[in-house]
């Protein structure tokens, strides 16, 4: 019988049980998995239907706080592997989820995915205010600014901090990204890019630095 490893890890996630989710990854890696595949087919399908149960009220709050968990600890093993990379040569992008938002796991693997392919990541973090994005993109001399919002109550927030650069004359390229952002939105509020995952927010940066 064949174990079927990324539907054991998916419910994993699903269930929120991390001591499971890190056993899983570790026994993965060890057997050869390829860690982008761990991420897509494993915890991202778990978390998947994660976030439809909460949409439908199946779940709530803290049945999704653990499920984050369990994401986290996982994706914290297979870290190492997605951000490895021999160079920063792209230049520094500052990213950072938006003001009243704490929704976190996507940017930070948006983060992790963007070090593995040669860029320098500043990390704020989460509910980061406009002041708090312009003086880590002049410390650092950032070349991208990378904006995550997951509700439709935060995103507005990413047309305050484009509308700050043009006022500060800041020479940096936007990029924005989270579940309720499209295309449509980024023309409108004035972002340079929009990707709807990570891979695509690689493939954007390494246009806009072009
Ligand atoms: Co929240 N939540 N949540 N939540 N939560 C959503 C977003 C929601 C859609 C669930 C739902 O109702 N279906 C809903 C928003 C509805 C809306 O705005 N219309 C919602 C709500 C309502 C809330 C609260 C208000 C609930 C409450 O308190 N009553 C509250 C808000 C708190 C706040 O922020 N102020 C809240 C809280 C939470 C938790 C704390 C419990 C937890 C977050 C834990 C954490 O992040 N540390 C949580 C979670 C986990 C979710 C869902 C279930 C999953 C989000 C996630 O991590 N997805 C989410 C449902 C959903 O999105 N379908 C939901 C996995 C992740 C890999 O995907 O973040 O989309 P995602 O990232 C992707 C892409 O979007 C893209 O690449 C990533 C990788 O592929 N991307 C970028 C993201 N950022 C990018 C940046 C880029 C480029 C691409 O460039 C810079």
């Amino acid at each position: 019988m064949t174990i079927d490893y990324y539907s054991l890890l998916a419910k994993s996630v699903i269930d929120g049980t991390h001591e499971t989710a890190s056993e899983l990854t570790r026994q993965m890696l060890y057997l050869g998995f390829q860690p982008k595949e761990i991420l897509d087919e494993g915890l991202l399908k778990g978390m998947n239907v994660v976030g439809q149960r909460f949409k439908e009220n199946i779940i709530f709050v803290p049945q999704v706080l653990i499920s984050a968990r369990a994401f986290k600890v996982s994706l914290s093993l297979l870290e190492p592997f997605l951000s490895k990379t021999d160079t920063e040569g792209n230049g520094t992008v500052v990213i950072g989820t938006v003001k009243g938002d704490i929704h976190d796991i996507g940017k930070n693997i948006v983060a992790m995915m963007l070090r593995s392919s040669g860029f320098k990541v500043v990390d704020l973090g989460i509910d980061i205010r406009v002041e708090k994005y312009i003086e880590a993109i002049k410390a650092h001399q950032a070349v991208i600014l990378g904006m995550s919002a997951l509700l439709t109550t935060t995103m507005g927030y990413m047309k305050v901090v484009i509308d700050r650069l043009k006022q500060e004359g800041l020479q940096v390229k936007t990029i924005i990204g989270g579940a309720p952002i499209n295309q449509a939105f980024a023309y409108q509020i004035g972002a340079d890019g929009y990707a709807k995952n990570a891979t695509e927010a690689i493939e954007i940066s390494k246009n806009l630095i072009n």
